[in-house]
């Protein structure tokens, strides 16, 4: 299966090495990495951090499942020493509403955006990502990639929802 996006973030420590080292490890654990982005130096979103993102896209292909390409990443972003504070998953679905508000800073964080038309609505995941349309630092390598994406949710083309995008934060091209 082609046509998978994921968001790669990091703002703790070595931010490229860890970018570089989660690509390395899901290429040996997932699936090949068809395709890059640029990485774009980002405000921090949501929260207030003295420390600017690094984020970047990536399409891969893989025989796993979203269910276990999920577990793949989680245990990816434990290896690379991503501490949860809160213990949720840091996504929407969290029935733990701190989880679901309070954003903080990490050494990687590996977000699935796309995995092709797929719609997956469950307590752990969804797909496509719930706020990646809301977001300037997840819109904008997309659109460097594939502008002309149909988001299967929203119908409407990645260049469509860049435009409408209202979010005003920071997104640079790393230099
Ligand atoms: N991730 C978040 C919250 N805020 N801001 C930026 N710039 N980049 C991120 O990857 C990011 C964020 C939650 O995962
Ligand atoms: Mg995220
Ligand atoms: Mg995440």
């Amino acid at each position: 299966m082609k046509e998978i996006f994921i968001l790669l973030g990091s703002n703790r420590g070595d931010r490229m090495d860890y970018m570089a080292r989660a690509m390395q490890m899901i290429s040996t654990n997932v699936g090949a990495v068809l395709k890059k982005s640029a990485v774009y130096e980002t405000e921090p979103w949501g929260f207030k951090d003295s420390t600017p993102f690094l984020n970047q896209v990536i399409e891969i292909e893989t025989n796993l499942s979203p269910a276990e390409l999920l577990e793949q990443l989680l245990t990816i972003e434990a290896r690379l020493g991503r501490i949860r504070p809160f213990g949720g998953c840091g996504c929407s679905t969290s029935a733990n509403q701190q989880a679901e508000t309070a954003y903080a800073g990490r050494t990687i964080d590996l977000d699935i955006l796309f995995y092709g038309n797929k719609l997956v609505f469950t307590d752990d995941l969804m797909i496509p990502h719930p706020r990646l349309h809301e977001r300037r630092f997840s819109l904008i390598p997309l659109n460097e990639m594939v502008p002309d994406l149909i988001h299967p949710l929203l119908k409407k083309k990645i260049s469509q929802l860049l435009l409408e995008c209202h979010d005003k934060t920071k997104v640079d091209l790393s230099p």
